[in-house]
């Protein structure tokens, strides 16, 4: 990042401390909610954004402050229109102003935030510009997903206060200056395994917004593991009704009707994210055998699985039926889905090995070709016979495997996702209340600290599609204990895969990602809070009322 320096603190207003007593007042508007009054602290840093931008320049002289008649100004265009009302719905709470959209060609919209479509703009596929200067707001983007990480970026900038679902009265000032800003990686993702446990519609839009907020563009759904079926497959209806009825430690299990797979879906392009749906197989298809015994070697049905142990469930590679289970399933899955990858699995397969296995893997890929979807799978796939456009992903812990470097050879793509720096379920530390630690500790420092581009032996950064941070969820019960895995690695994951090599400082991210604390707890996120990272200790929403979360009240 080419940073051109802030000035210094002393050249700013000085910055009130929100418990000095002159600080904040409380009050309460007319309708009785209550409306936190905050008095002027400087502006953020035009650099304290999480993932690092590519160019900072900051312009002191070029501070602005969102007035309450501000408009929303964007393109005549229908994806970067909802940006706009996105933008909008962001700000709204907080702020309290009506903030409303308007037509770009609508007359007399100086001084507020205008989003801007321009083709020309050289930035790539999700590039952004913003310009904040003293008669406002201007991000521009060749697409309604650069406009969309833009919108981002200017979200962190304003203050943190501006996340609280109640109405609070800040300046809400803006640092001064441009940020030229695009992906290092085309793909960022996080997985969600929903088979361990199951996981409401809810919950997964929550975790969407999470990785919104860090310009991630994939969400992984691990949808089918031993202890669960998550998905519903008309042609194959056992699969919910038995196989989604558990889950690890015995609870009720549950899954998604296709209406609810849709509303994830949506709810995620929205935010210009893809869902990436796994059907994992031939392994970890306990919960289909339960459903459908005539899928299974010896073709009775196993007990219903509820522990968890891995490698010892396959569907029969040697019947022409589970083929037809194969592409009925991965047909109505893929009919589902938009994006263009379908996800196979491939993962521990103990039992089925060599030709038997690689021979699977290969009509599997077929069947994913031929439903016009490009094949991902867990990087044991590499093996099989090499298909046009097929992605790998890395889970490895040692950073060198020669046959997955041969298939890359061959024109494998890989997504990484190092277990011991990517993988979400490992503990931070000893103490860590929930998570694993089969492939170390990982604590922020250990998610941050790699690069995508050297990381696995004989792969070539150009052959390396991006990130992806799995969270598995033997341990995890709840969003709560999601958030407290996600957060606060995913966004240095986010950074591994979104910035340019040369932004990359532990120090740096460090001091930004605390910036990050206030903002989860003022919007009510639960994280850790990881004792390398020097989080600010002043509440931001003084006193507002006994329920109101303060940083020091998370984990
Ligand atoms: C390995 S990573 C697995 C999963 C487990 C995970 C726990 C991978 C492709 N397979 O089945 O849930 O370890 O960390």
């Amino acid at each position: 990042m080419s940073t051109i320096p802030s000035p210094s603190p002393a050249a700013l207003p000085a910055p009130l401390s929100a418990d000095e007593p002159d600080a904040g007042v409380l009050a309460r508007s007319a309708e009785q909610t209550a409306v936190t009054v905050l008095t002027a602290a400087a502006p953020h840093r035009l650099a304290d954004v999480v993932p690092a931008p590519r160019e900072v320049r900051p312009d002191p002289a070029a501070d602005w402050v969102l007035p309450a008649d501000a408009v929303i100004t964007v393109s005549a265009d229908p994806a970067a229109t909802a940006v706009a009302e996105h933008l909008a719905e962001l700000l709204r709470p907080a702020t309290g102003y009506p903030l409303p959209v308007a037509d770009a060609t609508t007359p007399d919209r100086a001084g507020g935030i205008a989003l801007v479509l321009d083709e020309a703009t050289d930035l790539g596929a999700e590039g952004y510009r913003l310009d904040i200067t003293t008669d406002g707001v201007r991000v521009t983007a060749a697409t309604a997903a650069g406009l969309f990480h833009g919108v981002q970026t200017l979200r962190q900038l304003l203050p943190a206060t501006i996340e609280s679902p109640n109405q609070v009265t800040e300046r809400w000032a803006l640092p001064g200056g441009t940020i030229t800003d695009a992906p290092r990686f085309p793909y960022r993702g996080a997985m969600l395994d929903v088979a361990r446990h199951f996981f409401a519609v809810e919950d997964v839009l929550r975790v969407i917004d999470h990785l919104a907020r860090y310009k991630l563009n994939h969400l992984h759904l691990h949808l089918t593991d031993d202890q669960g079926w998550r998905i519903a497959v008309d042609s194959w209806p056992k699969l919910t009704s038995v196989g989604g009825a558990t889950e690890v430690g015995g609870g009720p299990g549950g899954h998604y009707t296709k209406t609810d797979y849709a509303r994830i879906v949506s709810y995620a392009a929205d935010r210009h994210i893809t869902v990436v749906p796994e059907i994992d197989l031939p392994g970890h298809t306990n919960s289909a055998l339960v459903a459908y015994p005539e899928l299974a070697p010896d073709k009775i049905a196993p007990p219903p699985y509820t522990g968890t142990e891995v490698g010892f469930s396959y569907v029969d590679p040697a019947d022409e039926r589970t083929y037809d289970f194969v592409a009925d399933v991965l047909g109505e899955v893929a009919a589902l889905t938009p994006g263009p990858w379908l996800h196979i699995g491939g993962d521990e397969a103990f039992k089925v090995k060599g030709e038997v296995y690689t021979g699977f893997v290969e009509r599997v890929q077929r069947i994913v070709a031929d439903l016009g979807k490009t094949v991902v799978g867990w990087h044991q796939l590499a093996p099989a016979a090499h298909l046009d456009g097929r992605v790998l992903q890395w889970w490895g812990t040692d950073s060198a495997d020669p046959t997955t470097a041969e298939a890359v050879r061959q024109g494998a793509r890989l997504i990484v996702s190092p277990g011991n720096h990517a993988y979400l379920d490992m503990k931070y530390a000893p103490d860590t209340p929930i998570g694993h630690d089969w492939a170390g500790l990982i604590d922020v420092r250990k998610a941050y600290d790699w690069d995508p581009g050297t990381h696995v032996a004989d792969v070539p950064a150009e052959a390396v599609l991006g990130v992806e941070a799995p969270l598995w969820t033997e341990s995890v019960t709840s969003l709560a204990d999601i958030e407290l895995l996600l957060l606060p690695r995913l966004p240095a994951i986010a950074e591994v895969g979104w910035s340019t090599r040369a932004t990359h400082d532990w120090a740096d991210f460090r001091d930004r990602l605390a910036g990050q604390g206030p903002r989860w707890t003022t919007a009510g996120i639960t994280f850790h809070r990881a004792p390398e990272i020097p989080w600010p200790t002043t509440p931001v929403i003084p006193t507002q009322r006994d329920t109101t979360q303060t940083d020091t009240a998370a984990h």
